[in-house]
C-alpha cells in the first residue's frame, strides 16, 4: 500500500556532479553593493518600481539581499560539518521562538553600517522595514525563546548544532484586548511569504501513523517486527539560516511541514468520490497547522502527539539518512558522533523511535540499539509544576503508534528489572518509577522515558536542578546520580543588547570596546565606571532615550501616557498564577489606596507595565488580565493619580515587543512563588539592559542576586523551603486581617470598586487569594513585597545611587549569556569541537 521513499515524486539530487555549475564569486559587503543588490531584487525579483513603495516590498528586497549573503556562508559551513570526523548535535524542540530575522542577519553578517548607509542613500526608512517583518512566533514563552537564543550562540561559537522543529502555519495567537478581556486571533505569519526559509523537498521523510504490527522470521530464523497498514504523512523540511556573529558560520534550523502523500484512498477513489478522497488528504496537513498555546498544562490531545512524533521521526530519519550515506549500516560510531538534546519531554518519543529505526529498519539487536540510544540522548527539564509533566494515555499510543508502545513496554520491562535488582522487594518503588503509570486509564510518563533513555538530565538554574533531584526525580537520582546536572539558562547579548539597545551599545563600545558582543564577561570592566559622574550621566541619557521609546509603544498600543522620568516598573511574561501577576496588581491597588488616603509624602512617580498571554483555556489567568485592565482603567481615569501612578496592560506581548521593553525598564518584576519558576530568562534580559530586579529567591533570580550583590537587588518573600513548610498551616484570612495594608487592598477589591458594572466578576480571584490551599501563597508574601517596593522607590529617588546600581547590574550580567550556557552544555554533555566553515575554492 505505501510506496517507498524512492518512489515519491520529489526533486532529488543527481549523483553526477556538474562541473560547470561553479559557485559565482563572493558578494561584496559594502553599502554600494548592498544598494545595487537591493534594487536588483526589488525590480527584477519582486517586480516593483518606484511608483509602488510599500515597506512590505522594501523589506522583502532587503531580506533577499541579506539572505543571498547568508547562502554562500551557509553552504561552506554545512560542508565543513559533514566531514566524517565531526561530531554533531541536534536540538529537538517543539518550539523555536525566533522573532524577527532582519536585524539579526544585518548584525551578525557585520552589515549594520552598510545597510543603514545604503537605505539612507535610497531614501528608505530602515525602521519601517524592520517593523514590517512578522515575528516568527513558533513558541509559547521561555522554553521556545531559549531555543532561539541557543541557536544564535551555537552559530557564534561555531558549534555544529542543528535545530529541528515544526513549521507551524499558525504561530502563537495574536492577543487582542477588548473591554479588558483577552481575545485570540490566529497568527497567519506566513501569509506574505517567508524570505528566510528554503524549502528542501529533496529531503522529505515519510512518517507512519496507526496500523498494526506483525512478526516475521528472516532467512536465519530471527524474529522481526513490521509496522504495517499505516496511514502515512510526509514531512517536508524548510531550512532557516542561523548566522554566527561575524564569523562566516551559518547553522541550520530545520522545520518540518506535514503534507499528504500522493496515495489516494483507493477505495474511495474507485467508489467515485474523488473530491472526498482528495479532501481527506487535508487531514495530513493539519498536523503542523498550529502551535499549541499551552505553556504549563498538558492537555492530552491526539494532534499534539502526532506533532511530537512527526518531529521526532522525521528528524531522526534525516540524521540516519546522512549517517548511512557515509557509513552504510555500520552504527558502531554513531553514538560517538551524534547527540540529541531533548527540549523538555515534548520530543521524547525520539527515544523509542530511535530504537525502532535501529532495530526494525537497520537490523540491530536490542542491546546494541539501546547502547546507542542511551548514549545519544540528553534531556533538559524546564518545569517543576507537576501539572505540566506530560503523560499520554496508553490507549492513544496503542491506536496511533502501536509499534512505539511495544518498544516503550520493552524499555520499561528491562528498566524495572534493573530497579528490582538494585532494590529487591521494593514494589512501591517499582510502581513509582515505572514509565507506565498504572490505573483505570494507564499513562506513559514521558519524563521517565526521557530519563531512562538519556545519559544526561539537566535543569535550567541551580535551584531548579537541586529541587529536581530532591523532588520529582529523586528516585532516579538515587539510581543514577551522575546523570543529573545543572545548566543555568542565558540569553544572547546579540539580540538582547547589541541589536535592541543601540544607545547603550554605543556607550558600551565607547567605554570598554565591543569585545562584550562575543564575550559578555567583559562587561565586568564597567564596574569602576559606576563611580564616575560623567559616565553615569551618559548612562542616564541612554536609559532615558530607551524609556521615551518604550513610552511611545505604550501610548500607541494602550493610549496610556507614561512619563519617562517616572520609575518604569515592568512585568512581562506568560500569565500564570505561579508567576503572581496578582501580587503585582495587589501592590498597584495598595499604591492607589495610599494616593486616595493622601499618603503621598516622598512619593516616587511610577508607571507599571504588565504584559503577557494567557493560555486560551486557562480561565483564571484570563480573569487576571481582566482585573489588571480594570484596575488600570480606574487608576488612570482618577485625577488624583496624575503625576503619581500610571498602569497599562500591553496587548500581544512578543519577542519584538520585548526588544523595546527591556531597554526601557527600570525595575524588573520576578516575583514567582519560590520553588516554582524553573529559571526565568526575562530576568536576564532586564538585568543586562540595566534594570534592577525586585524578586523572590526563585530560579535564576538567585544567581542574578549572587552575581550583582545583595545590595543591588530588591529581595523579598519566603524561600522555597519556607514555602513548603508554611503550606501546612497557611492561613491567608488571618494574614489579611492582620496586615492593615492588605486589609485595605482586599476591601477595595471586594467592594467592587474595580468592577462597578460587573458585580461579582472577580469573586474567583478573591476566593483564590483567601483560599488556605492557595498553592501560590500570594497573601504570605504581600507585606514583604510592599516593603521591597518601598525600598526600590526610595532608591530611585536617589538618582545617582540608582544609576550606580543600574550600571553594576549590567556589569554583572556576563554569566547570563547563552554563549556561556552553550559552552557548558558542550563541555559537559555534547563534547563537540568547534568547526570553521570550509574555505571557498
Ligand atoms: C505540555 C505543555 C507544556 C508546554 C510548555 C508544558 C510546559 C511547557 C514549558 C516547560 C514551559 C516553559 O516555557 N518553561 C520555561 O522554560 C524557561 C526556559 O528554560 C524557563 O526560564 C522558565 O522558568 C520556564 O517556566
Amino acid at each position: 500500500m505505501s510506496r517507498s521513499q524512492d518512489e515519491l515524486d520529489l526533486p532529488h539530487c543527481s549523483p553526477v556532479s556538474n562541473e560547470h555549475l561553479q559557485d559565482p564569486p563572493p558578494q561584496a559587503m559594502d553599502a554600494d553593493a548592498v544598494s545595487e543588490d537591493f534594487r536588483h531584487y526589488y525590480s527584477y525579483h519582486l517586480g516593483r518600481d518606484k511608483s509602488c513603495v510599500s515597506s512590505h516590498y522594501t523589506y522583502a528586497a532587503l531580506a533577499l539581499t541579506l539572505r543571498s549573503r547568508l547562502m554562500e556562508r551557509w553552504k561552506q559551513t554545512q560542508l565543513a560539518y559533514d566531514q566524517p570526523d565531526n561530531k554533531q548535535a541536534y536540538y529537538l524542540s517543539l518550539e523555536f521562538l525566533m522573532g524577527r530575522s532582519l536585524g539579526n542577519a544585518m548584525l551578525n553578517l557585520g552589515l549594520s553600517k552598510a545597510v543603514r548607509e545604503a537605505m539612507t542613500g535610497l531614501g528608505l526608512q530602515l525602521e519601517e522595514m524592520v517593523e514590517t517583518e512578522p515575528d516568527a512566533g513558533l513558541g509559547n514563552g521561555g522554553l521556545g525563546r531559549l531555543a532561539a537564543c541557543f541557536m544564535d550562540s551555537c552559530a557564534t561559537l561555531q558549534l555544529p548544532v542543528t535545530g529541528y522543529g515544526l513549521r507551524y502555519e499558525y504561530g502563537m495567537f495574536r492577543q487582542l484586548i477588548e473591554d479588558g478581556h483577552q481575545l485570540e486571533e490566529p497568527d497567519h505569519w506566513l501569509r506574505n511569504g517567508n524570505p528566510w526559509e528554503l524549502e528542501r523537498p529533496e529531503y522529505t521523510q515519510r512518517v507512519q501513523f496507526g496500523g498494526h504490527t506483525e512478526r516475521y522470521k528472516d532467512h536465519t530464523g530471527r524474529t522481526h517486527v513490521r509496522w504495517v497498514e499505516t496511514s502515512d504523512v510526509l514531512a517536508v523540511p524548510f531550512d532557516t539560516p542561523i548566522p554566527g556573529y561575524e564569523n562566516g558560520s551559518v547553522n541550520t534550523l530545520r522545520l518540518w511541514k506535514a503534507t499528504a502523500t500522493d496515495e489516494f484512498d483507493l477505495d474511495e477513489f474507485n467508489a467515485g468520490s474523488y473530491p472526498e478522497s482528495v479532501a481527506a488528504k487535508n487531514a495530513a496537513e493539519h498536523i503542523t497547522m498550529v502551535l499549541y498555546p499551552n505553556d504549563s498544562s498538558e492537555n492530552g490531545k491526539e494532534l499534539r502527539l502526532r506533532q511530537q512524533y512527526l518531529l521526532a521521526s522525521a528528524s531522526l530519519k534525516d540524521v540516519l539518512r546522512r549517517w548511512r550515506a557515509k557509513h552504510n549500516n555500520d552504527f558502531s560510531l554513531f553514538a560517538e558522533k551524534n547527540v540529541f538534546q531533548l527540549n523538555d519531554t515534548h520530543p521524547t518519543i525520539a527515544v523509542a523511535e530511535l530504537m525502532r529505526l535501529l532495530v526494525d529498519r537497520h537490523g540491530l539487536d536490542w542491546d546494541a540499539a539501546w547502547e546507542i540510544t542511551r548514549n545519544t540522548m540528553a534531556y533538559t527539564n524546564h518545569t517543576l509544576l507537576p501539572e505540566a509533566l506530560e503523560r499520554w494515555p496508553v490507549r492513544l499510543f496503542r491506536s496511533l503508534l502501536p509499534r512505539l508502545l511495544e518498544i516503550i513496554h520493552e524499555i520499561n520491562a528491562r528498566f524495572l528489572n534493573e530497579v528490582a535488582r538494585r532494590w529487591p522487594g521494593d514494589a512501591a518503588r517499582l510502581r513509582r518509577m515505572s514509565i507506565i503509570e498504572e490505573g483505570d486509564d494507564p499513562q506513559v510518563r514521558m519524563a521517565y522515558l526521557a530519563i531512562v533513555g538519556s545519559f544526561s538530565v539537566n535543569g535550567v538554574a541551580a535551584l531548579h536542578s537541586k529541587l529536581l533531584v530532591e523532588g520529582l526525580f529523586r528516585d532516579f537520582y538515587e539510581l543514577w546520580p551522575h546523570h543529573f546536572n545543572n545548566k543555568t539558562n542565558g540569553v544572547t547579548q546579540r539580540r538582547w543588547m547589541a541589536w535592541c539597545n543601540r544607545p547603550l551599545t554605543e556607550l558600551l563600545n565607547d567605554t570598554i570596546g565591543d569585545g562584550w558582543i562575543t564575550e559578555l564577561s567583559q562587561l565586568e570592566q564597567l564596574a569602576p565606571y559606576a563611580e564616575k559622574a560623567k559616565f553615569r550621566k551618559r548612562w542616564h541619557q541612554a536609559k532615558r532615550e530607551n524609556k521615551v521609546r518604550l513610552a511611545e509603544l505604550v501610548a500607541q498600543d494602550t493610549g496610556v501616557t507614561f512619563d519617562p522620568d517616572a520609575l518604569f516598573d515592568v512585568q512581562v511574561k506568560r500569565i500564570h498564577e505561579y508567576k503572581r501577576q496578582l501580587l503585582n496588581i495587589l501592590h498597584v491597588i495598595h499604591l492607589y489606596a495610599r494616593i486616595k488616603a493622601g499618603d503621598t509624602a516622598d512619593w516616587t512617580p511610577r508607571c507599571v507595565l504588565i504584559g503577557g498571554k494567557a493560555a486560551p483555556g486557562y480561565l483564571r489567568a484570563k480573569l487576571i488580565i481582566k482585573l489588571i485592565n480594570n484596575v488600570a482603567r480606574e487608576i488612570n481615569n482618577d485625577p488624583a493619580t496624575e503625576g503619581l501612578l500610571r498602569v497599562a496592560f500591553l496587548p500581544n506581548y512578543r519577542v519584538s515587543a520585548m526588544e523595546v521593553i527591556c531597554p526601557g525598564t527600570d525595575l524588573s518584576e520576578q516575583i514567582s512563588t519560590a520553588g516554582k519558576e524553573a529559571s526565568g530568562t526575562g530576568n536576564m534580559k532586564f538585568m543586562m539592559n540595566g534594570a534592577l530586579t525586585i524578586g523572590t529567591l526563585d530560579g535564576a533570580n538567585i544567581e542574578i542576586r549572587d552575581a550583582v550583590g545583595a545590595d543591588h537587588f530588591f529581595l523579598f518573600g519566603l524561600t522555597a523551603e519556607e514555602v513548603a513548610a508554611a503550606r501546612q498551616h497557611y492561613d491567608p484570612n488571618t494574614i489579611i486581617a492582620n496586615e492593615p495594608h492588605l486589609t485595605r487592598v482586599m476591601d477595595l477589591l471586594e467592594s467592587g470598586y474595580f468592577n462597578p458594572y460587573e458585580p461579582g466578576l472577580f469573586a474567583d480571584i478573591i476566593g483564590s487569594i483567601r483560599d488556605p490551599h492557595d498553592p501560590w501563597m500570594t497573601a504570605a508574601d504581600f507585606a514583604d513585597y510592599v516593603r521591597a517596593q518601598e525600598s526600590a522607590a526610595a532608591a530611585y529617588r536617589d538618582r545617582e545611587h540608582w544609576l550606580r546600581m543600574s550600571i553594576l547590574n549590567t556589569a554583572a550580567s556576563g554569566f547570563f549569556s547563552t554563549d556561556r550556557t552553550m559552552a557548558d552544555y558542550n563541555t559537559d554533555i555534547w563534547r563537540l569541537e568547534p568547526v570553521q566553515p570550509l574555505p571557498r575554492d
